[in-house]
């Protein structure tokens, strides 16, 4: 049985050539560009391909055999939520999570929650699709959730089904579960070590793990703390890939509605580059344009 419709498999549709990151580490935070970030405003995550060192990848499979993390109580900061030298503090100082994780949802966030996903071999079924938590309508400021695999996940170990594209069409939670396939929907397959770094808005959810392995992934989700604007490296933000990310389409968008996802698109982005003007086809600012409230506000200016 075919499950995906993909359109291209995931390790070239969802990022850039991969990032390999595991030898000869460098120990400075590496920021992401405005085209990674314009990448994930449109995609709605970054694939970070084995990032992990070994070493820590084996320790997180021993940790994680006993099945559970300790709990961090909601809005925790990072540094209470877990001790200098623990496992998951030296995960997030890597120099590449760190970096990408600052670009994001900047520094010192908090922690939501997190909470250690197992998918059981040969479990038989698999978890709807959804998205975390209530609905959530801020154009401005988004979480952003880290999901970790230590072991390499194959294609019948369940990987997470990802729908690129689908962080910003605003439904409830577990709503969606009723889709069975979306076209260009990618269920993971990953080399150990990768790292997963999503808008909270994204539909995902668990495959059914057919394999004779367990499958762990350990997710943390992140609240910004600071306005989430130019935290990445800016300097190539008038590049051609900044707005060819940008605009980019989704196989699984309709038609007309589908440029609704751009549209929102161009709003998040206006917001994260501090560029109140950027557009893509005219499409925002031709709604938004409002020559009578204009002329209003402008002789209540006058009068005052
Ligand atoms: O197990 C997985 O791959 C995904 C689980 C998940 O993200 C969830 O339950 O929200």
């Amino acid at each position: 049985m075919v499950e995906n419709y993909q359109w291209l498999p995931i390790t070239t549709h969802d990022s850039p050539p991969p990032r390999f990151y595991g030898c000869g580490m460098s120990t400075t935070k590496q920021l992401l560009s405005s085209a990674e970030v314009a990448r994930f405003t449109a995609h709605g995550f970054l694939r970070l391909d084995g990032v992990v060192p070994r070493e820590m990848n084996e320790e997180a499979l021993t940790v994680f055999a006993a099945g559970v993390v300790p709990p961090v109580p909601y809005g925790t900061p990072v540094p209470a939520a877990f001790p200098e030298g623990s496992f998951t503090r030296r995960l997030l100082r890597l120099p590449v999570v760190a970096g990408a994780l600052e670009s994001l949802v900047g520094p010192d966030p908090d922690v939501d929650h997190h909470f250690l996903h197992t998918r059981m071999p040969h479990e038989g079924s698999a978890q709807p699709l959804h998205a975390d938590a209530l609905i959530d309508v801020r154009p401005d400021a988004f979480d952003v959730q880290l999901m970790y695999y230590p072991q390499e996940v194959t294609a019948d170990m369940g990987g997470t089904l990802v729908v690129p594209g689908s962080h910003l069409r605003r439904i409830n939670e577990s709503d969606t579960g009723r889709y069975q396939n979306l076209r260009g929907q990618t269920r993971l397959t990953c080399p150990a070590g990768t790292v997963l770094l999503l808008h909270h808005g994204i539909w995902h959810g668990g495959r059914r793990n057919d394999s004779g392995t367990v499958r762990h992934m350990y997710k943390i989700r992140f609240n910004p703390t600071v306005p989430q604007v130019r935290l990445w490296d800016t300097r190539d933000l008038d590049s051609p890939a900044v707005r060819e990310e940008l605009g980019r389409s989704f196989p699984w968008y309709e038609q007309a509605t589908g440029r609704l996802e751009i549209h929102n698109r161009v709003l998040l982005w206006r917001s994260l580059s501090a560029d109140p003007g950027f557009d893509i086809e005219h499409w925002a600012t031709r709604i938004a344009n409002r020559p009578a409230v204009s002329a209003a506000h402008a002789t209540l200016r006058s009068t005052v």
